[in-house]
């Protein structure tokens, strides 16, 4: 379904002009107001004039979450003060927050970006959209808060936790869309089969729209088994908006980022350099009218690939494949290189491992890699041979699909902490320990 047929259905070429044409204007916009653009330009010799077409991307230096950091609180920003209406932040372990902040245009577009991010998998008027994304600083809520209401869907403003209420609300008001993180609908998911709720018969809820974290294609069977539901990714980060930059359509086939709005490009996590069309690394993104905080060549550290094939739904919009992992989060475990997304991906596969799980890093001389796992009730069993057996086959598993040897500890259902938002699934104790 589309909210904006007449943009949504843009032809490559169609798309490419506008980019061309709003990217040479973005470029002149930040050399203008922003001085860390106008030093970054001029040290590296470049002219917003240079910035004629979309080939001429390159020649922009990269920005980088740090940048943002030394420049806190409002020193990106391109407009004063007065002309700000929202700000956001994200937490940040380390350091400084980021804050971004949004004119009162910026905030129509990211009304429009999410109306059509909701739209898109197959929201509408009428829909009943229980949002459990968090309200705060967290841009997750009023994002879609916003985005709801603009299509005229009823939305519930609830928020993250309270899991009771939830499903008490689900039940009563007949919610149709379910929106929060997968390892939250995970949750809401096992505290109903808890309660002795009829997923069928009591709840109406067809579709959820589940990100800001990564989930595995196996995850997101689980959520839809355990809801009922079809689950639909959406990507997008609070420097860029927040959600609403890329969403999947019903196709399930990649998430079709809104480029009259952003230029997304992949780079070589070590060279920086573009990567050929397909191939996967960094992914970057410039944003094409953001005034509050625009920002060039955005270097997300994310990892996926960009397939500019036409999609059955008819977009031409280009469609980026599920995030893989973060560049920065890649564990080097004894010389080999892994990323927890690939962890999960064989642990989902094997019946028996719940979605609930944890990897531990620590440093005994060497680096080692703990996996904590809740095992199923239906594979669970007080017999100790039994789990002992099954706890050596999953590390079999690891280590002949992924080459990592890893210690596995069952340990009780209940016992890995739920979250309410992003979960956190890796704890890395070698930063504590240094
Ligand atoms: O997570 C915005 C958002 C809210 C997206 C609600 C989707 C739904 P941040 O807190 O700034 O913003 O975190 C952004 O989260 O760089 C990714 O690493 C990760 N992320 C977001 N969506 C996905 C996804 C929001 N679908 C960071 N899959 C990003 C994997 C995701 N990772």
């Amino acid at each position: 379904m589309y909210w904006n047929k007449d943009v949504e259905l843009f032809s490559r070429k169609e798309i490419e002009e506008i980019q061309s044409k709003r990217l040479s204007d973005m470029a002149k916009y930040c050399y203008d107001n922003v001085p860390f653009y106008n030093n970054s330009f001029k040290r590296s010799g470049l002219k917003p004039n240079d910035i004629k077409s979309l080939d001429d991307i390159v020649k922009i230096p990269l920005t980088l979450k740090d940048n943002l950091r030394e420049n806190y609180p409002f020193k990106m920003f391109a407009k004063p003060l007065e002309e700000i209406v929202r700000l956001h932040a994200s937490s940040g372990t380390s350091g400084s927050p980021t804050v971004v902040g949004y004119t009162r245009n910026d905030i129509e577009t990211w009304t429009e970006l999410m109306a059509r991010t909701i739209t898109c998998p197959g929201g509408h008027k009428g829909d009943i959209l229980q949002n459990a994304y968090g309200y705060g600083l967290f841009t997750g809520g009023l994002g879609f808060h916003y985005g709801a209401e603009r299509i005229g869907a009823a939305v519930i403003p609830i928020s993250g936790g309270n899991t009771g209420l939830q499903l008490k609300l689900m039940k009563d008001f007949g919610s149709t869309i379910l929106t929060c993180t997968p390892s939250y609908s995970l949750f809401v998911a096992e505290f109903a089969k808890q309660e002795g709720i009829n997923i069928e018969k009591e709840i109406k809820l067809r579709m959820g729209i589940f990100g800001a974290e990564p989930a595995s294609e196996t995850l997101r069977s689980k959520i839809e088994e355990s809801l009922n539901i079809d689950a639909y990714d959406i990507y997008g980060l609070s420097e860029i908006y927040g959600p609403g930059v890329s969403v999947e359509c019903p196709e399930k086939n990649g998430l079709h980022i809104w480029e009259d709005q952003f230029i997304p490009e992949i780079i070589d996590k070590e060279t920086k350099e573009p990567v050929s069309p397909g191939e996967k690394g960094v992914l970057l993104f410039t944003p094409l009218t953001k005034e509050g905080i625009p920002l060039l060549r955005y270097v997300t550290n994310d990892i996926t690939s960009l397939n500019y094939y036409k999609c059955g739904c008819g977009r031409e919009m280009v469609r980026m494949s599920k995030v893989m992992g973060r560049a920065d989060d890649m564990l080097i475990v004894r010389g080999v290189n892994v990323y927890p997304s690939q962890i999960e991906h064989v642990l989902m596969g094997i019946p028996g491992v719940s979605e609930n799980y944890q990897i531990v890093v620590d440093r005994d001389i060497l680096d080692t890699l703990t996996v904590k796992i809740e095992v199923t009730p239906e594979r669970f069993s007080d017999k100790i041979r039994d789990l002992v057996e099954f706890q050596r086959m999953v590390e079999d598993e690891l280590f002949e699909t992924l080459r990592v040897k890893a210690k596995i500890e069952l340990v009780a259902p209940g016992e890995i902490p739920r979250s309410m938002g992003k979960a956190k699934r890796v704890i890395d104790l070698r930063k504590e320990n240094i």
